[in-house]
């Protein structure tokens, strides 16, 4: 019976990748000066994450919304970022956002809403 479950896994997971598609948010609109400093400030930020989880999708709208550049790194599929979750953050479990801080220390957070909550906190729309 498993052989059933990994093709209607996909199917849900393109379901979800479609509805999120349809309903993505609107990025927020700042002024060319205050959307530097942020990209300055995510430029060293990376969500490790899988394409079809749903909790991914989550940092990911939250990600659109706040009109972020932080890169997404495929820790599934992609071998060097697969190990540096697991080596350096701690564990496999995505989505996963990895922040690296001005002296070079590394902070790891795991769990897409204490993720989404972080971004919010930190570069949210009445932050503008
Ligand atoms: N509570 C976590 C759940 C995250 C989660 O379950 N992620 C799954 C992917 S959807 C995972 O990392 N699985 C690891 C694996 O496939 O071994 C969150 O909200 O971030």
């Amino acid at each position: 019976m498993g052989f059933i479950f990994k093709p209607v896994r996909w199917v849900l997971a393109q379901i979800i990748i479609f509805i999120d598609w349809v309903t993505r948010p609107e990025p927020v609109q700042r002024s060319v000066e205050r959307q530097r400093v942020i990209d300055k400030q995510t430029e060293t930020m990376a969500l490790y994450q899988f394409q079809q989880c749903p909790f991914c999708v989550r940092a990911r709208r939250q990600i659109r919304r706040l009109a972020l550049n932080i890169e997404t790194r495929d820790a599934r599929n992609d071998p060097q970022w697969n190990q540096e979750l697991i080596n350096d953050g701690g564990k496999y479990q995505v989505p996963c956002l990895k922040i690296t801080k001005d002296g070079g220390e590394v902070e790891w957070i795991y769990e897409s809403k204490i993720i989404n909550q972080y971004m919010e906190e930190k570069f949210s729309a009445n932050n503008l």
